[in-house]
């Protein structure tokens, strides 16, 4: 097989409709009262004989029904939150059961009752880390005490956070904590396609993913059921290879959202099968709702930080304008590309075109005046060579442009970009043989650097909120100086 794996296969596999759940536990789902689905090892781990069919009370005493389906309906499904787990007596013995409801049915997911935690024993290291994760006053400190404290409270071998670049992109580890011995992942970039959008999604909707053992035999579903709610969800064999592929027996991810996306991971491994008690996902994934409302604001702060240096160097700028003499362009090009990091700076203004910076030459800059919408408000793109096909032969050399219509007559102002260069470390070690499972060595994140460099061919870096709020200030300092440049000539006049 070798190299021949296709990514799409990765896209397109569903990942909630595998039809089966992690032995550990055993699932049941009961519509109107009947047992519809079980999955094969439920009838063992509950003590009961022939389920399926049959009413559920054979299973559990009218009362805990009730309770179960109490909780399940309390749970409104509208937040991020994991089904709500109780304990119960069915069948064989006790049981922690995690419920949700799904397609009209009530579903039950059993584990062997856990230890009994209490409240305090629970409580007390959460509060404790919570304390100090507020201390955090960076996104990266917040994360480094988040891997510490979920490291101290799972026992993982290895906790590190997993920043994504955008949405479904690239990811780099930015804190890390391992046991000894353990090879150091900080700063390492993994693909985009490490973990498929479909999964990125899934991880929206629940905040803590566990895999207990990557060679269990999963318990196979009697019926098809959404499993996307499921906390014993089994799966993907793609990445359970993968997972295999990189020493690791056992998983566990908690999400990192900000405003309702997934924009990281607090990712663990262990080198043994872990399988965690219902207690302790739910203070991690407490840990987790407290760590992404945290790092939201720490995220709003860095970046008003940011907007704020922007404007400073934008009223410099307008005071050196304003000082200068009339007739000339207004703005200092260099001090713009300082505004918006770019290579070039493209102006157009009373029909005379100047370039400051890396000139990308009359042919490019023609086409590119000739192509780029600018009608009226805003443009950009990080690729131009796949928005604008007339640009297409003249890309890599300006594969970004961030276009700002800056007075009438088809006045412009544009910002250049060329193609990204990748300072990253890919978790890639050509040292290390790697042993390709059956999908290849793709399933392994060695594989990663040419997948990246192919899908920043012809790319610019792109153009952040922050820039595209910057040029909007910009272009109304523009038509303010032309405006008091205008008066100045009519005093002058009159
Ligand atoms: C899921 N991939 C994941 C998850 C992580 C990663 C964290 C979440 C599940 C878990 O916690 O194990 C990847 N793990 C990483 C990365 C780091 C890490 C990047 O620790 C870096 C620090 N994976 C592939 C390819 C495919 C793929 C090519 O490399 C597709 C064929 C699939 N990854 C894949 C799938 C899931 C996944 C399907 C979802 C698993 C699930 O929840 O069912």
């Amino acid at each position: 097989m070798g190299g021949g794996f296709d990514l799409t296969q990765c896209v397109r596999e569903p990942i909630h409709l595998l039809g089966g759940v992690q032995s550990y536990g055993a699932l049941i789902a009961i519509r109107a009262g009947e047992i519809a689905v079980t999955s094969a090892n439920a009838e063992r781990m509950l003590g009961v004989a022939g389920l399926a069919g049959t009413p559920a009370t054979r299973l559990l005493d009218v009362d805990q029904l009730a309770a179960l389906e109490g909780l399940a309906d309390a749970d409104t499904g509208q937040t991020a939150m994991m089904p709500v787990t109780t304990t119960a007596e069915a069948g064989a013995g006790r049981f922690d059961v995690t419920v949700h409801r799904c397609d009209g049915m009530l579903v039950l997911e059993f584990e062997p009752a856990g230890a009994a935690h209490d409240f305090p024993a629970i409580y007390t290291p959460i509060r404790q880390a919570l304390i100090r994760l507020q201390m955090a006053a960076t996104v990266v400190e917040a994360c480094r005490a988040a891997v510490r404290e979920v490291r101290a409270i799972t026992g993982y071998d290895r906790v590190v956070a997993y920043r994504f670049e955008s949405l479904d992109g690239a990811g780099e580890v930015i804190a890390e904590d391992v046991a000894e011995g353990g090879e150091p992942w900080l700063g390492l970039w993994f693909p985009a396609s490490d973990i498929p959008p479909q999964a990125r999604r899934l991880y929206e909707r629940n905040w803590i993913r566990v895999i207990a053992d990557v060679d269990d035999a999963t318990a196979r579903l009697s019926g098809p059921l959404d499993l996307s709610m499921s906390v014993l969800r089994t799966v993907s064999p793609f990445h359970l290879e993968y997972l295999r592929n990189i020493g690791v027996r056992s998983s566990m991810s908690v999400s990192l959202l900000s405003g309702g996306r997934l924009w990281g991971l607090i990712a663990c491994h262990g080198r043994t099968p872990t399988t965690l008690t219902p207690q302790v996902r739910a203070a991690c994934e407490f840990f987790g709702v407290a760590l992404s409302l945290h790092l939201a604001a720490l995220r709003e702060r860095e970046q008003a930080a940011a907007r704020d240096r922007s404007r400073t160097l934008i009223a410099r700028l307008l005071e050196t304008a304003s000082a200068g003499p009339s007739g000339v362009w207004p703005l200092d090009p260099d001090g713009m590309a300082r505004v918006i990091a770019c290579d070039a700076v493209l102006i157009r203004a009373e029909g005379r075109v100047t370039v400051h910076g890396a000139d990308p030459g009359p042919e490019l800059v023609d086409a590119l005046l000739a192509a780029v919408p600018h009608a009226g408000s805003m443009w950009h793109s990080d690729r131009l060579g796949e928005d604008v096909p007339a640009l297409a032969a003249l890309s890599p050399g300006v594969c970004g442009a961030l276009v700002l219509p800056s007075g009438p007559d088809g006045d412009l102002i544009v910002w250049l970009r060329g193609e990204r260069t990748v300072p990253r470390r890919w978790a890639t070690d050509p040292a290390e043989p790697v042993v390709p499972g059956p999908h290849g060595r793709r399933l392994t994140p060695r594989g990663s650097t040419a997948v990246f460099l192919a899908s920043v061919r012809g790319r610019s870096l792109p153009w952040s909120s922050n820039d595209l709020a910057m040029a909007v200030e910009l272009g109304r300092a523009v038509v303010g100086i032309a405006v008091t440049h205008a008066r100045r000539v009519s005093v002058l006049n009159g």
